[in-house]
C-alpha cells in the first residue's frame, strides 16, 4: 500500500463511512478560493458585510481591554487581512504600540498581505509566519517577548467544527496562550432560519458550485471520475441545534473509480456525503463555549442587525 497523502487518505476515509463525509477544509484550493470570493460578494452571504462593520468600529473598545499594554496582533487564517486593516488603522490612530503576526498557511496570502502593509505602513512591525496554525502558535509560544498576544480567528470559520469540537480546538488553543492573553472568535449568530438558509442556498447557484468543487477537485487531484452533472447542492438549516448543513446527493446509483488509489465507491440513488457544516451560536452558548474552554467572557462585539458577533475572551 503506497503511503496516501493526507486528502486521499480523508477522502477515502470519509467516503467509507456510513453517512458518508467529507471536510470542508478541502474546499479551498485554487478553484475553491476564488468560488468563496465569489459567495462573499454576493448579497445573501451577510457574514462578511457583518464583520467588516464591526471590526471597523471595534478598534476603541479593543484598545480599552488591552489598556495600554504593549501586544502582538496575532491573526489566524490572515488571507488578504483586508478586514484587519480597518482594526491597524484604529490602532496606529491611536497610538498603540503593536506588532502585527499574520499567520498563513499560504505563502502567496502572506507575499501579498506584506507588500500591502508595507507600502500602506512603512513602520509597522510587521512578523508574518507562514504555516498552519499550531505550527505557528508553537513557535510563537517560544519567543520571548512579553507582549500581551490578542489573537483574532475571524470569520465564523469556527462554525465549521460541531460543537465538541470546538470546544478542543479553543481549548488546544488556550494551551499556547499566557494567562491575561485575549482572544477574538468569530461567531455567526442564530437569526430568522431564512435568513441563514438564504446563505448558504443562494439562487445564482454560487454555493452549489464551491460545494462541488470538492468533487472536481478530487477528480483532479486523485484521478477520480465524478460525474459532476449527476450530483446536486442540498443545503438545510436546523433551527434549534444551530447547524447548517451542506450535502450533495447522487441522482441515481452510481460507481466511483479512484484507480490511482485502487479504489472504488459506490453510491446508491439519493444518498448524500455531507460536505460542511457552518453552526450557528446564541450569545448564551458562546459565553458557554468560553467557560467550557477555559476562557473568561469579557465582551461581545456585534454588528448594528446583531447577526453576527465577535466574542473577546480572556485566558483565565
Ligand atoms: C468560511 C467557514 C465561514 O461556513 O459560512 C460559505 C464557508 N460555505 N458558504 C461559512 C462557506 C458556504 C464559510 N466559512
Amino acid at each position: 500500500m503506497p503511503t496516501l497523502s493526507p486528502f486521499a487518505a480523508e477522502v477515502i476515509e470519509g467516503l467509507s463511512e456510513q453517512p458518508k463525509r467529507l471536510s470542508s477544509k478541502w474546499f479551498y484550493d485554487e478553484r475553491g478560493d476564488a468560488l468563496f470570493q465569489a459567495i462573499m460578494a454576493m448579497p445573501e452571504y451577510y457574514l462578511t458585510d457583518c464583520e467588516r462593520e464591526i471590526f471597523q468600529r471595534s478598534g476603541p473598545a479593543l484598545l480599552s481591554i488591552i489598556a495600554g499594554r504593549p501586544f502582538d496582533l496575532i491573526e489566524l487564517g490572515a488571507g488578504d487581512g483586508s478586514k484587519t486593516q480597518h482594526l491597524i488603522e484604529q490602532f496606529l490612530a491611536a497610538g498603540a504600540r503593536f506588532v502585527y503576526r499574520p499567520i498563513d498557511i499560504s505563502a502567496n496570502a502572506i507575499d501579498l498581505l506584506g507588500d500591502l502593509i508595507h507600502h500602506r505602513w512603512p513602520l509597522l512591525p510587521f512578523e508574518p509566519i507562514q504555516a498552519d496554525y499550531f505550527t505557528a502558535l508553537n513557535r510563537l509560544g517560544q519567543s520571548k517577548t512579553d507582549h500581551l498576544r490578542l489573537v483574532l480567528f475571524p470569520g465564523a470559520n469556527i462554525g465549521n467544527f460541531n460543537r465538541a469540537e470546538a470546544e478542543k480546538f479553543l481549548r488546544h488553543l488556550r494551551s499556547f496562550l499566557r494567562p491575561g492573553d485575549l482572544l477574538l472568535t468569530g461567531f455567526d449568530l442564530k437569526k430568522d432560519p431564512a435568513t441563514i438558509l438564504a446563505a448558504y442556498n443562494d439562487p445564482a447557484g454560487h454555493t452549489a458550485a464551491f460545494n462541488l468543487n470538492l468533487l472536481a477537485r478530487i477528480n483532479r487531484e486523485l484521478g477520480a471520475d465524478f460525474q459532476l452533472s449527476a450530483w446536486k447542492h442540498w443545503e438545510t438549516y436546523d433551527p434549534a441545534g444551530g447547524a447548517a448543513r451542506s450535502f450533495l446527493v447522487a441522482d441515481g446509483p452510481q460507481t466511483v473509480h479512484l484507480p490511482d488509489l485502487d479504489h472504488s465507491i459506490t453510491f446508491e440513488a439519493y444518498e448524500a456525503i455531507c460536505v460542511e457544516i457552518s453552526q450557528k451560536y446564541s450569545r448564551e452558548e458562546i459565553r458557554a463555549l468560553a467557560a467550557a474552554a477555559g476562557y473568561t467572557f469579557v465582551q461581545n462585539l456585534e454588528d448594528s442587525r446583531g447577526w453576527f458577533a465577535d466574542s473577546v475572551w480572556r485566558v483565565s
